[in-house]
């Protein structure tokens, strides 16, 4: 009854931002990320018939009323699933190089995924683990798999999974994430999508753009174009922020340092240095590259960031069982 399980977070290529199904989170589009090697949870499930309810642990410390609900919901679907009916004690750690950065739910719930369904007796393969993971939070499907990973949005529980595009990413894809600020973000993930398919008049457009980018994105994955895929990647992240700017209330998770960063890395470009960024639900900036171009961009990175800054990620592996 006890088992634990190591996940990486990754970074959306083509974002996802919007649910259909808030319940089940079916999302509108598609989305495909990079798995990263640097960023990684790692979770122990111990089910304990003795317990009288679930028991969180995040790096340390019992969590809050919110994320109990959330997690013990989960734990609930999975005691559904497997017919085991005891309470668990469930125990995390989230790996990142410095303290709250890039801590994700997408690893979290990967990994929960898959150490709560092998301490319940579960043996289920990575496909079965994404749609479980995808209950917990969206980005959480596509963290089973390693490197470069398609979640198809599909209409129902069914179809709405992660499938890996090329798991060993070896052509030099490579991303550097610039920790601007730290901070819990002010408007969840969760609240910001919410309000953007309600209210931005943008959003059908958005549907188009995802459906166009997925195919491009995947050419330039298939002909191994890292500048290609940063383009792509960038003005997909651009266009995905602009849903947030003519939502209402407008909103962005922009701050004054992302946007001196973003300038940094045009004015690389303008001087034949071939870098991309991209954006998430919050203020830190993800650099796009080949891994032969890294040196003259973190020189240049670091003229305007402090060292500690900036952390260079590799692609990462799926998912992995330990103990
Ligand atoms: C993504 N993001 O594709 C997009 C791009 C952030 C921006 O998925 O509500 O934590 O738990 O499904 O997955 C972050 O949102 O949201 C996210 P829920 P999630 O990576």
């Amino acid at each position: 009854m006890y088992a634990k399980a190591k996940a990486h977070t990754n970074i959306a290529l083509v974002k996802y931002w919007g649910k259909k199904d808030a319940e089940l989170i079916i999302p509108y589009t598609d989305s495909l990320s990079l798995t990263l090697d640097e960023f990684y949870t790692t979770t122990a499930v111990q089910y304990d018939s003795q317990l009288q309810h679930d028991e969180f642990v995040i790096d340390g410390q019992p969590v809050n009323e919110k994320n109990f609900i959330k997690l013990t919901k989960f734990m609930q679907y999975i005691r559904e699933i497997s017919g085991v009916t005891a309470f668990a004690k469930v125990t995390s750690t989230n790996h990142v190089p410095i303290s709250a950065g890039l801590a994700s739910s997408a690893s979290a719930f990967a990994a929960l995924a898959a150490a709560a369904t092998k301490a319940a007796g579960m043996n289920l393969n990575r496909t079965e683990l994404s749609r479980i993971a995808r209950r917990g939070s969206g980005s959480a499907t596509r963290s089973l798999f390693g490197g470069l990973v398609e979640w198809h949005h599909g209409t129902d529980d069914a179809t709405s999974f992660a499938e890996p595009i090329q798991e060993r990413v070896d052509f030099g894809l490579e991303m550097t994430a610039i920790m601007l600020d730290t901070n819990i973000k002010k408007i969840s993930s969760r609240s910001g999508m919410q309000n953007v398919v309600k209210t931005s008049p943008y959003y059908p457009a958005w549907i188009d753009v995802v459906q166009h980018d997925m195919v491009a994105m995947k050419q330039a994955i298939r002909a191994q174009d890292v500048t290609r895929i940063g383009q792509i990647a960038e003005l997909n992240a651009m266009r995905m922020h602009a849903l947030n700017l003519a939502a209402d209330p407008s909103f962005t998770y922009f701050n004054a340092d992302t946007l001196r960063a973003m300038a940094l890395i045009h004015d690389l470009r303008n001087q034949g240095i071939n870098c991309y960024y991209t954006l998430d639900a919050g203020p830190n900036v993800k650099v796009i590259y080949h891994k032969n171009d890294r040196p003259k961009i973190l020189k240049a990175l670091q003229i305007e960031f402090r060292e500690d800054q900036l952390v260079v990620a590799k692609p990462g592996p799926g998912i992995q069982y330990l103990d």
